[in-house]
């Protein structure tokens, strides 16, 4: 599965940015017009919450044929029989999580140097460089890294990376000409009146990256 994983277009959840549709339709339509990953990242759920939540996500990832990646918890996403985990600094570090779950996805944080050494020691499967640029989503980001800062890192990895942070369709150009195998988004998409037509945007985009280098 990490071989084949397509991360150019990554969606993690915060069901705090939905106006009046459930989590589930508004995934079913970014997924309809391009999304290719999906992160459940619910900082205020219960764990039986996250599960819950987590079994009716993975239904609508799986008609789509995208994996599903849990933020944090290895548990719900062995539970859930998840395609993957994502790790951060205050999390299971790669190699714990690794030593529970084998054969499944695991990307971790990055934001220096540092981090990106530790994602290569211990075997992380994709990497999510970030912040790029300031976001009001998360609350205790990083250094906010800039283009040219997520451009060195992304020149420094083997690994498939994705970029992070404050990123949306108008900013979404210059991210992607550094070389970043894709971008992830929270308001970018989910807090956009029409969720289809974002991911359309952000879509076109890596596309036409793709016809450049084809
Ligand atoms: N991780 P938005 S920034 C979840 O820097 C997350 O690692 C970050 O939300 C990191 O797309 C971030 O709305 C929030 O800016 C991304």
């Amino acid at each position: 599965m990490p071989t084949k994983t397509d991360y150019s277009l990554y969606l993690v959840t915060d069901r705090t940015w939905l106006h009046t549709r459930t989590l589930c339709e508004v995934i079913e339509e970014a997924a309809t017009n391009g999304v290719t990953v999906v992160q459940l990242r619910e900082k205020s759920a219960s764990s039986r919450e996250m599960y819950e939540l987590g079994k009716a996500v993975h239904e609508v990832t799986r008609a789509h044929g995208i994996p599903l990646i849990i933020n944090d918890r290895v548990d719900i996403m062995l539970a859930l029989d998840a395609e993957g985990v994502h790790v951060g600094p205050e999390d299971l570090p790669v190699a714990a999580a690794r030593a529970l779950a084998g054969g499944k996805i695991i990307g971790t944080s990055v934001n220096s140097p540092d981090d990106l050494a530790k994602a290569h020691a211990e075997g992380a499967d994709y990497i999510g460089i970030g912040p790029v640029f300031a976001t009001s989503t998360k609350k205790d980001t990083r250094h906010v890294l800039g283009v040219n800062g997520l451009k060195k890192l992304v020149h420094e990895t083997h690994l498939p990376c994705v970029a992070i942070g404050g990123i949306n369709a108008e900013n979404a150009g210059a991210v992607i000409q550094t070389d970043v195998t894709g971008v992830c988004s929270i308001s970018g998409i989910l807090a956009q009146p029409d969720v289809g037509r974002a991911v359309r945007e952000f879509r076109d985009l890596l596309d036409q990256r793709g016809e450049k280098l084809a």
